[in-house]
Parts: structure tokens; sequence; C-alpha cells
């Protein structure tokens, strides 16, 4: 988006239901990503973590014995983990926090924006068969299933513990309220967009925005473009399919969020189903083999929707 319109007024709202707290850092997964990759120290290649990384502090803690060593912790990315959290203990929320780590990145950019989706902790929980637990299952952190675990379970359930209770951050309903488009990136349906979705008040606030909706579909061939969502679309019961996810996000003259749903050209044969369900179906190349590719159907998409 950045590269496809520079000049811009973007705000990017940030799923922080991933986010966990490891060694007593509070880490922020989804946030950080965003903000190395907007920020241009981000490790393209590898999809999360800071460029140039080292790895010595957690070859210590893995020395020392330590608890959760197979969470990759850089030596320059902890510095990002400790100043978040020196900030939060004082007491500042994750929003303020989160501007004053992006204000490094680019200070020289006051058109961009990082939002939390929600300053009030959210935890994304995975469950998994356990034969030895009661009930013969049991709850992982997210991260934990995702990283340690590698997604190999099957998930049984999701659950976001806190959401109920989560408010939207400051600026973000009001973003939505005054943007002139919204897009839904192509992430994950279950644990990325769904748990900014499922914050109290935002569902409603994508309803009714102002501005065309539209998403990309991050499942290409029934396999998803990037990471394991394959994994998780079972847990809530929707298909490994372009058009299902679609679907599933739902059409606003309907009681979903989106206007039209870009499918890559392999799914054009499901455009049919999208519009059925009352949603534009637009094709394009979602490969994203080059930002420059990503910055072109972004560009048509958005050419599309504003004829
Ligand atoms: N993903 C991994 O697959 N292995 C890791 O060791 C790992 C460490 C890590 C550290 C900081 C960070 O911001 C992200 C990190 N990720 C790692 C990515 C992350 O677990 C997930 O890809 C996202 O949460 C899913 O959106
Ligand atoms: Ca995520």
């Amino acid at each position: 988006m950045r590269s496809a319109y520079p000049e811009a007024q973007i705000t990017v709202v940030g799923n922080t239901a991933d986010d966990v707290t490891l060694h007593g850092l509070r880490i922020c997964p989804d946030l950080d990503t965003l903000m190395y990759t907007l920020g241009g120290g981000g490790d393209a290649e590898r999809g999360w973590g800071r460029l140039d990384e080292s790895w010595r502090a957690v070859e210590e803690l893995r020395a020392y014995g330590a608890d959760a060593t197979w969470f990759g912790l850089g030596d320059r990315d902890l510095g990002t983990h400790l100043f978040r959290t020196s900030l939060l203990a004082a007491g500042l929320p994750l929003s303020e926090v989160t501007a004053r780590l992006c204000a490094r990145w680019w200070a020289h950019d006051p058109a961009l924006r990082l939002l939390p989706m929600s300053d009030d902790r959210v935890e994304t929980h995975v469950d998994i068969p356990d034969p030895g637990a009661p009930g013969g299952r049991r709850s992982v952190h997210f991260q934990e299933y995702w990283v340690r675990l590698h997604a190999e379970p099957e998930a049984l359930a999701v659950t976001r513990v806190g959401i109920e209770d989560a408010r939207p951050a400051p600026g973000v309903e009001d973003a939505l309220a005054t943007a002139d488009l919204v897009l839904v990136g192509p992430s994950n349906p279950v644990v990325s967009i769904g748990p900014i979705l499922a914050v109290p008040g935002l569902h409603d606030a994508v309803r009714a925005t102002p501005a065309p909706v539209v998403g990309f579909s991050g499942i290409l061939h029934g396999a998803p473009v990037l990471g394991m969502a394959h994994r998780l679309l079972p847990a809530i019961g929707v298909a490994v399919d372009a058009a299902a996810v679609g679907r599933h996000y739902g059409a606003r003259s309907g009681d979903g969020v989106l206007d039209a749903w870009v499918l890559d050209a392999g799914d054009a044969a499901a455009a049919a189903s999208v519009e059925e369900a009352g949603l534009r179906p637009l094709v394009d190349d979602l490969v994203m083999s080059s930002p420059e590719a990503t910055a072109g159907f972004v560009r048509r998409a958005v050419e599309q929707v504003a004829a």
C-alpha cells in the first residue's frame, strides 16, 4: 500500500492477539513485523524480525536452560522488546508505546500511522489434542502452537482470551469513519484479521465506513500464500479456499464487512460464488513475488472500486 500510493495518508491497524510475554518482555509480533517492514528494517526473507540480526542473547538463555527458547528473539529485536516493556511498565498504553517506537522508523513520514487494534490485552489460545489431559485436550498460547509445535497438532478450537472486554485503541474507529478506502490484507483470517474484527465495535465500524472496503485473499489455489492458515481455518469451520474466506468475511450488503473480494487468477472459477454472496469479485495475480507486484495488484483493485 505504501509503495502503491506514496502520497496517501495511511493508518495501519495491527493485530495484537498474537502478543506474548516471554522472559519478562512484552512481544508484539504483528506490530513489529509491520513496523520493521514499513520502516525498512525488517528481514523480508524470514518474514519477521530485524535485518542483520544476531542471536547471542537467546544462546545465553539456552545455556542457562531458560524456558521458551524455542522463540527466536534476535539481539536487535530484543532492543525493541526491552524499550516497549519499560514504557508499558511506566504506565503508557500500547498505542502510545507503538507511536514512540515508530517515531524512530518514520519520524520523517507523518502520513503513516501504525495503531494496535486495542490497548487491552487479548491473547489467542489454541486447543490441541492431549490424551493425558482432562477431556483429552489442552490449551497452548498461539505462539507455542505456531513456533514450537509448527502448527502440527490439529487445532480443535481457537479462543481469544480477553476479547469481550477489549476496546478499540484510540484512533482506530475514527480512522475507519473518515477513510477514503479500507483494505483488508491477505493475512490470516483466524489469527490476524479475525481478532481485529472481533474487538467489540470494530466489525460495526468497518460496516459503517463511508469508504469502499476491499479484501484480498491470502488463500491461493487452496493453500495460504504464506504461513499456515490452512491449519487454523478448519477450527472456525471455514474451508481452505479463497471464495470460502471471502464468504466468511461476508458482504456489507448482508451482515459482513466487505464490498469487493480480490481472488488470484488461478481461482477465477470461484468468482461466481463470491458474487452470489453479494461481493464484487475482482481477479488479479495475487502472488507477492516482489514489492512492485504487490503494489501493482493493490493499485489495480483500488482503481476498479473507485471507478
Ligand atoms: N516465527 C517463527 O516461526 N519462529 C520464531 O522463532 C519467531 C520469533 C519471532 C520473534 C519476534 C517476532 O516479532 C516474531 C517472531 N516470529 C517467529 C513470527 C511470529 O511468531 C508469527 O509469524 C506471527 O505471530 C504470526 O502472525
Ligand atoms: Ca498474526
